[in-house]
């Protein structure tokens, strides 16, 4: 059987992701329709040696199709998302505008598969930085249960889009020839004031809420949650963002329900888990990193170690491209898990 298949935000650097992964991946498409806002309809993408013409995305795009995946933006989502579900389009929705509605499956294969079964039509795929957290978490849950997580991040500039790696590499440029810095899109569109990129690390990845943290960070407190059905867990996060264009790295620390589990148990349990690649020897120098991790869907893990403190406590790195499991991939691998389950309806 093959499927209809849209893509809402072809030409964007998730989009162009997707295109790339469903490729790889041999996602079984009957008939393929690239969409985008007006401002990049009539743009040409060539996918499997064929060329098409991106249209702009309206109500009616969706007619006949059976699973969109969209990567438009948020107000995107929002308006297409219902009409697109009305035609009989099942959605996979990499945007925030759905993962908090209790109605919507918020779907990490590898952690929360069977969620797919109560879908009513959208299905959202969570935050980049919070994926490849909940990767790595959930064979330490599944084996001693988690109490608390505290991570900080070193995000990369493609999380917010094609214009800010462009904003970067012209400030990289302007910077080392001695010319004067602009600074329009970072560290977010809809604030106030904008700061350089390059060379910088900046603490704000977007807006910031009345709490005191940035909506990233809350994404990542309140997805992590909703993925592991823990509403209970302790989570707090720092979201910072580096001049690195692909590939978020995170230095995490948890503590788990039982105590005193050794580091060695803890990477046998890292090694064995779906999506994950352990890469942690410090005698060899063998860590993940954002060179060594780009490209590729799992997520790595290393570094882990007991805290000095607390016998419940670990500390890790986890690095994974986000763009790919952080985005694409994990959207395409929902689209592949409907598939298995027989989920797509029609
Ligand atoms: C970033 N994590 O790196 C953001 C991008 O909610 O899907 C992803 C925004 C989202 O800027």
């Amino acid at each position: 059987h093959a499927y209809n298949v849209a893509i809402v935000g072809a030409t964007g650097a998730v989009g162009q992701q997707m295109l790339k992964t469903l490729e790889e991946r041999e996602f079984p498409i009957a008939s393929l329709k690239l969409l985008s806002s007006k401002r990049s309809a009539g743009k040409q993408i060539e996918f499997k040696g064929t060329t098409y013409t991106v249209e702009e995305a309206v109500p009616e795009s969706f007619a006949d199709v059976n699973v969109a995946l969209f990567s438009a933006g948020g107000s995107v989502s929002k308006a297409l998302i219902p009409e697109a579900v009305k035609r009989g389009a099942v959605c996979v929705d990499n945007t925030s505008a759905f993962r908090m509605d209790e109605n919507v499956p918020l779907v990490v294969p590898e952690v929360n598969e069977a969620d797919l079964h109560n879908h009513t039509g959208v299905i959202a795929n969570p935050n980049c930085s919070t994926i490849q957290m909940v990767v790595a978490l959930e064979p330490i849950r599944q084996e001693l249960g988690l109490k608390k997580v505290v991570v900080s991040t070193y995000q990369a500039v493609s999380g917010a889009g094609l214009d800010a790696v462009e904003e970067m590499e012209h400030q990289t440029k302007a910077i080392l020839n001695g010319e004067p810095v602009k600074a329009e899109v970072l560290p977010v569109g809809g604030d106030k004031k904008h700061y350089q990129i390059a060379f910088n690390a900046v603490p704000q990845i977007d807006l910031f809420q009345e709490n005191g943290y940035t909506f990233e960070e809350m994404k990542m407190i309140n997805e992590t949650k909703k993925i592991m059905h823990m509403p209970e867990l302790e989570v707090a996060a720092t979201c910072v963002r580096l001049p690195i264009e692909t590939g978020h790295s995170e230095s995490v620390y948890f503590e788990t329900n039982k105590g005193g589990t050794s580091v060695t148990d803890i990477q046998q349990m890292l090694a064995d888990a779906p999506g994950v690649t352990l890469q942690d020897n410090p005698s060899e120098q063998l860590y993940p990193m954002v060179t060594t991790s780009v490209g590729k869907n799992d997520v790595f893990v290393g570094r882990v170690r007991r805290d000095l403190d607390r016998d419940n406590g670990y500390h890790a790195w986890i690095v994974s491209d986000n763009l790919l499991k952080g985005a694409a991939w994990n959207s395409v691998q929902i689209a592949e898990s409907l598939v298995k389950l027989n989920l797509l309806g029609k």
